[in-house]
């Protein structure tokens, strides 16, 4: 297991609170530790950019809604793998769902339903438990519990 927390979970907004909970709860069934920053990518780009140089997250988690580009920018500064969760604040969610998976060629980003973090979490678990025994081990368990 990673010394450091292995997910950054990064989110737009205070008001993206109960989505982000959504995440780290099922970060936590599957024993993956994280760090949660709430830092705006269009009000505070220099925090954002300071926060990704300086972690050692093996995942990040941009968790945003409206235009969304949370996920996008964090991708624009790591090579790590960044999983997009849009959040349904307008229009059911929609202009923050193709905000995040309408990535431009070369810079992409996981994208997974709107408001449905505990797939990002899942999916975050699923990369880390390539190297992460103890991980895999969880989510082999989780998979078992619904048969
Ligand atoms: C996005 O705009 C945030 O991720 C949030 O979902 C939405 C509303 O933000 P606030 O008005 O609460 O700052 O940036």
């Amino acid at each position: 297991m990673a010394e450091y927390p292995a997910v950054a979970v990064l989110a737009g907004s205070k008001s993206d609170q109960a989505v982000v909970q959504d995440a780290t709860k099922t970060l936590d069934e599957l024993g993956a530790s994280y760090d949660v920053q709430y830092i705006s990518a269009h009000r505070n780009p220099n925090a954002l950019r300071e926060y990704i140089a300086g972690s050692k997250a093996r995942v990040f988690i941009g968790i945003a809604g409206l235009a969304a580009h949370l996920p996008g920018v964090i991708a624009s500064a790591t090579t790590r793998p960044v999983i997009g969760v849009p959040v349904g604040v307008k229009l059911g969610g929609l202009d923050s769902l193709l905000s995040i998976a309408q990535m431009p060629p070369g810079v992409p980003v996981a994208t997974v339903g709107i408001d449905n973090a505990r797939n990002a979490a899942i999916l975050a678990a699923e990369i880390l438990a390539l190297t992460d025994p103890k991980v895999a081990s969880k989510l082999d368990t989780m998979r078992r519990s619904w048969r």
